[in-house]
Formats: structure tokens, sequence, C-alpha cells
């Protein structure tokens, strides 16, 4: 073991990863988790004080009160490259937008092969939030609208974006009166851009302004966008079982992991995969038939549509591969390694990128268009079944879990109140009455610098335990899966009581699977009904609701945590800082962490720390809940007065004669 090496439990809590760390180990095979363990960061980048922008440097900032060879000051250098890392976040969420309204656009003019309008209700009701007549009107037609309006948001050059109606009435108005509702996707990033070139805005806080701006056109532009039309042409999701972990792979099947973002691909493949002439084509190459799997938001987007089983998250993208099974990596954008290539000369794997955007040196490219969508789909799955024939060793390890996905806001809004009575009130009434003391949305990635899974799922089980209702996305929602959080009655025995009671009741696990990256969305929509429906103020500020992104390192998360301090969250992310600053600055002078923090938090009521410490970060965030609790006035949270209704309570009666039975739950004392 190299000297400074961490240990396998110390890079991952996962049992899965830490038997493929062993094998990489014993094959002399790099992995993130090596790399991580062999390259320390650089100190002076990852504290934002390196400036690049320009052939004068990099100018590297050691000391304080420093400059570059500009003049731009510390403050001046991190409020830049923090605007820089949302708005590449912001342009990824948003070109993935881009490429479902397009998409839509061909189903609705009947130009692409394969896909069609799967959830016509949703469609209707996007529409009609947008304005669209839908009376007397074809699906295809109402689509084709939409599409039209959604495309026109991205080359929108003055007023607000479309889908920013959506905020409620008084946010909406705070972004006007603050110089932050977004105009147009593309002119914010581009103008992201131009702002932080050599020589343009310098104004620390003027800058982060921006970043502001930038990132609402990512939540409640593009990534809204997203999630819209991934709906409304794949289904809007509803609870239902699936797996994850590595050991969904099979032995005797060809196994296909579909890897990234952009569920156009990754449905497809699905759909192929079921193609009777498919399954005959690898059964003559001597499989049992095609298993199909996801790493990343990929592994969510179908998911929780069609229960396919999810291999990993995102550090299980070369653990994958590790085990030999796997015939082919069909890629598409973000979030996909480099060395997946050098990797897979070990095995035998293809690994195939699919997007026009993304070609990786070594890989295999079969490109993807929505037009010809089927016909490549099986393209792709017949060179990974004629690849089954070159299989050599396999270690697939036997771990894996089962949960239920699928909780889309119209879901969580239906499971409430049912189909007569849909609504947010009894989440409302269950957080006022104090049997559930507040929400956490627990999303982002993995970080292999961090113990792979261990923050995500350590600051979710405590949360549960002080009847905080969770939500997840991404690839914290996939560590908590493979935990096994996510499964209806699994661990509510570790449950505060009044979370346990809502559970029981309403039929649902402590911890609710809310989609991908770009389905944090969704959060917003459910936060703004929730201050919507009454009794917890009258914007998301007020809602004793807390976001975390432990194991962040994405810059989309940075665009997401940023639209959440906009929209009113208090947003907290673990690991490191990409702005800490000097590490021995006096804390005044750090500028830029106090301006996102107190600054933000007086602007928009949300704030956005870094905090690494995660005992911290979960006594913060209980804190922030019992603040917002108290400032609604309302009960102060106490657990002892729950835990006497439900299943386990009625279990635990069952057990008593009747005679006692009835005094204590009746109070009728015993003849
Ligand atoms: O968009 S959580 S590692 S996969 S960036 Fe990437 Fe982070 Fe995973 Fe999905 Ni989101």
């Amino acid at each position: 073991m190299v000297k400074g090496k961490r240990t396998y439990e110390e890079q991952s809590a996962d049992p899965a990863a830490q038997a493929m760390l062993i094998r990489a180990d014993e094959l002399g095979i790099s992995t993130a988790f090596s790399r991580a363990d062999d390259m320390a960061p650089c100190n002076i980048g990852s504290a934002g004080m390196c400036c690049k922008l320009c052939g004068m440097g990099p100018c590297r900032l050691t000391k304080d009160g420093q400059t570059g060879v500009c003049g731009a000051t510390i403050d001046t250098i991190q409020a830049r490259n923090f605007l820089r890392a949302i708005a590449a976040g912001a342009a990824a969420h948003s070109d993935h937008g881009r490429g479902m309204a397009v998409t839509l656009k061909a189903v609705a003019k009947g130009q692409a092969e394969g896909y069609y309008l799967r959830d016509v209700a949703k469609l209707r009701s996007v529409a009609s939030l947008n304005n669209i007549p839908i009376e007397g009107r074809s699906p295809e037609e109402i689509a084709n609208e939409l599409a039209d309006l959604y495309l026109a948001q991205f080359g929108q050059q003055d007023g607000e974006i479309a889908p920013t109606s959506r905020a409620n009435q008084k946010r909406q108005k705070l972004w006007y009166d603050l110089g932050v509702m977004p105009r147009g996707i593309d002119r914010e990033i581009v103008e992201a851009l131009h702002r932080t070139h050599i020589g343009d805005d310098q104004d620390p806080e003027h800058i982060l302004q921006h970043a502001v701006r930038v990132a609402i056109s990512d939540g409640w532009g593009g990534s809204l966008i997203a999630t819209d039309i991934t709906d409304i042409l794949f289904g809007t999701p509803a609870p239902l079982l699936g797996r994850a972990n590595l050991g969904v792979l099979k032995e005797d099947m060809v196994n296909v992991v579909v890897h990234g973002h952009e569920p156009t691909l990754s449905q497809m493949i699905v759909a192929a995969s079921q193609d009777p002439e498919i399954i005959e084509y690898a059964k003559k190459a001597g499989a049992n038939g095609i298993n199909i799997s996801g790493i990343c938001c990929t592994a969510n987007e179908i998911l929780m549509r069609q229960g396919i089983p999810a291999a990993g998250n995102f550090l299980h993208q070369e653990l994958a591969i590790l085990t030999g099974s796997v015939e082919a990596m069909v890629v598409d954008v973000q979030c996909v390694m480099q060395a997946l290539v050098s990797l897979a000369e070990n095995f035998h794997t293809h690994v195939i990128t699919t997007s026009p955007k993304v070609k990786i040196k070594g890989a295999m490219h079969i490109e993807f268009n929505e037009h010809k969508a089927l016909t490549i789909a099986k393209d792709i799955l017949k060179a990974s079944i004629d690849n089954y024939k070159n299989r050599g060793k396999t270690q697939i390890p036997d771990v894996q879990e089962q949960l239920i996905p699928g909780f889309s806001h119209e879901y969580i809004n239906y499971m409430l109140g049912g189909s007569y009575r849909a609504s947010f009130r009894p989440l409302n009434d269950a957080i006022m009455s104090g049997r559930i003391r507040g929400v956490a949305a627990i999303v982002g990635c993995n970080n292999p610098r961090s113990q792979q899974d261990y923050l995500h799922t350590h600051v979710t089980k405590e949360l549960l335990k002080q009847d905080v209702l969770v939500v997840e996305t991404g690839c914290g929602a996939i560590a908590s899966a493979k935990l096994g959080l996510l499964l209806g009655e699994a661990g509510l025995d570790q449950v505060g009581p009044g979370l346990r009671e809502i559970c029981e009741t309403v039929g649902i696990p402590p911890v609710l699977h809310m989609g991908s990256c770009v389905d944090n969305s969704r959060i917003l929509t459910v936060l703004t009904q929730m201050a919507d429906e009454g009794g917890l103020g009258d914007d998301v500020d007020q809602i004793p609701a807390v976001g975390l992104a432990p194991e962040w390192m994405s810059e989309k998360a940075l665009s997401i945590g940023t639209y959440c301090v906009a929209s009113g969250a208090y947003v907290i992310f673990g690991g490191s800082s990409p702005i800490s600053g000097m590490p021995d600055r006096v804390s005044d002078s750090d500028v830029v962490l106090k301006y996102i923090s107190e600054g933000w938090e007086k602007l928009y009521g949300g704030k956005m720390e870094f905090i690494s410490d995660t005992e911290e970060m979960i006594k913060r965030t209980l804190e922030h809940i019992d603040n917002k609790r108290a400032a609604l006035g309302l009960p102060e949270y106490s657990p002892e007065k729950f835990g006497k209704s439900g299943d386990s309570r009625m279990i635990e009666l069952e057990q008593l004669p009747w005679t006692e039975r009835r005094e204590t739950i009746y109070g009728v004392a015993a003849d």
C-alpha cells in the first residue's frame, strides 16, 4: 500500500466499492480513489485564489493584501472564479434542457423515431401553466407550441424567462427588485463570461449578484424545462420497486451500463433492449439476454420511470468496469471520467460516446440523434452484444439493495391527499404540529476526497432520528439507496417518533427519492407549493427547511446551491470550500464567504455556507430548522409527544390483553 493511502474502508463506506478497490490494487489499476490519495489538491487554486483569466498570469495569490498583475484582489478573483463555476454548472443543466426541448419539437412534428408523448396529462398541465391553449387541440399541437416557447427562453434578450412565473409572487417581485430576474438563459451565461473577462466587473458583490441571476436561470429555467419535458416524453415518476449497487450486474447476461445525464439516450436504450430482435441477437451470442443498468443521473432517470436498476453513483463508474462484466459503458454528457477509456483497456469493455458534444480519445463513438434514436440504440446494443464473447474473468460483488424511487412533486401531492384532495396540507400540518420537525434536501455528488457515501448517509440517518423528513436527488439519492434507506419499512425503527407516524400513516419511506440533479427543480416546486398552502409563512425562506450537498464536487452543484439560496433556502456544502481564501485571514476580510452567507441572507432569506465538519453540518441544520419554527410561532420540537400511533405502536399494543389494550388506547379502565 502506498504511503499515505487510505484504507479501503476510509475510501468508501460501500462494501461493493471496497471489494472493487481491492481488485483494482490487485490488478495494479488506478481509480479516482487512488488518484485522489496520490495527488493533493493545489492549495491556492482550491481556495479560489488563483486567477488564470488572462495571459499576464496565472496569478497565484498567497498573502493577504496581495493582488494580481492587473490589481485584482483576492475577493474579486474568488468572486469571478465562483461566478464562472456557477455559469458552467448552469450551462450544463440548461443545455440538457435545450436538448429536451429540441426533442419535444421533433416529437411534435413526427420527426423523432421511437419517441412519443407519453404523459399527455402533464403536457396539458404544463401548457396551461404557460398560458398555452389546450382545449380542442391535439397533444402534438400543444407540444409544438410548448417546445417553441421553451426553446425561446434560451435566446430571449429581455423580460423574464417563462418558468419563473411558477415561483411565488413575492419571490418574483424580490428578484425584480434586486435585479436578478433572468432575462434569457443563454444571455445570463454569456454575460457571466463577459463580466469575468480581464478588465470587466471587479466589484465582488456585483459579480455575485450576477451569479444569482445565472443560477436562477438554471433552477427556474433550464433544469425546470428539462424536468417538465422529460416527464412529458417518458412519464411523470410514481413510486416503483428498484435495485441499486454493483450486484445488479449479471454474470449470464450482456451488461450495458448507461452513464451520464440525458434521458433521450438512456430511455431509448431501455426500449431497444426489450425488442425481441435484440433479445434474440443476445441469445445467439450465448447470453441469457441484455441487462441494462445506470450510473449517475442517467441511472436516476431510468430507475424512477422504468425501475431499471442503478449500478451506482459517480464513483461507481470505474468500479463497474472493474467487475469485468460490462460489455459496454454508454455515455453521453457530464460527470464522465476520462479515465474510463484507459481503465477499460484492461478488460473487454467498450466505452461508447454518443453525444456530438463529447468525444474521448480511444472510445468508440456512435453518435446519437433524436431523429433515428431507436435505430442508433439498437446499433449500440448490437455492438455491446458482439463484445460478450470477449468477456474474461469477472468479479461482481454480491451487494445490492432494494429501493422505492419515483417521488415526483405531483406524486407527493397526490399521496398526501388522494385523487380528489391532492394537497400539501397534510405535510404542512405535520410540520406545524411538530411531528415533522422540518425538511432537508440532501443532494449532489460523490467526491473521492471524502469517504464515498459516508457523509450523505450519516447526515441522512442523523436527521431522520431528529424527525426531519429527507428528500434526495442525484448521487446522494443513490448513496442512500445503496444503504437501504429508500425502502418503505426499512429503518423506520431508526427514525424519530413523529416522522415514523407520518411515514406509517401515508405509507412512504422516510427518505424520498425525487430524481436526478435537474430534478432539484421538483424540490423548488414542492417548497413553493408548501409556502402557498399556508401555515408556514408566505415564502420559501420561512419554511423550516435546509439543503445540503455533503459530498459535492461539480460546478452544477454550485449552481444548484445558489438557485436554492436565491429561492430562500439555507444551503450547506460539505467537503472543501472553493472560496475558502487565506487560511490565516482575519474573518472580516473574507468578503466573498461573508457575502454569500450573511449578505445573501439579508437579500434573499437564504444563505450558503461551506462546513467541512459533519457534526457541525447536522447541528446547524437543526438550529436553522428550530429557528424557523420559532419565527413562525410553531410549537418547539418535542419528540416525546409523538410515537403513540402508527404501525409499530399498534403491533406493540396487539401483544397486550384486550382490557389493557382498551385502557391504553381509549383510557377506559378495565372492569
Ligand atoms: O448531475 S450528483 S456527480 S451525476 S453532478 Fe454528477 Fe454530482 Fe452525480 Fe448528476 Ni449531479
